[in-house]
């Protein structure tokens, strides 16, 4: 293998194991009233480590969650939303 075929290849699997990292969760979350706890719930969410995003429907109860998944795990991310009086769980 040349040495140029061999870098690719390694940067191939590199984006190929980042790709496996990033998880997606839907969260059921219930006691949300308002824009204030959707953004409460989502500010919550998001300093959770290994979060990428998270984003609240008001209107369907869930929080769509993406995370890497060796630093976070959903138990964690179901944690966080009751420390602040929301009750969550796995949609
Ligand atoms: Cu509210």
């Amino acid at each position: 293998m040349t040495a140029l075929r061999c870098i690719i290849s390694i940067e191939a699997a590199k984006q190929e194991r980042q790709k496996q990292m990033k998880t997606k969760i839907e969260l059921k979350v219930e006691g949300m009233t308002c824009s204030g706890c959707v953004r409460s719930v989502e500010k919550k969410l998001s300093t959770v480590t290994g979060v990428d995003s998270a984003r609240v429907d008001l209107g369907a109860g869930k929080a769509t969650v993406e995370y890497d998944d060796s630093r976070a795990q959903a138990a964690q991310l179901i944690a966080a939303v009751e420390q602040i009086g929301f009750h969550a769980s796995l949609a």
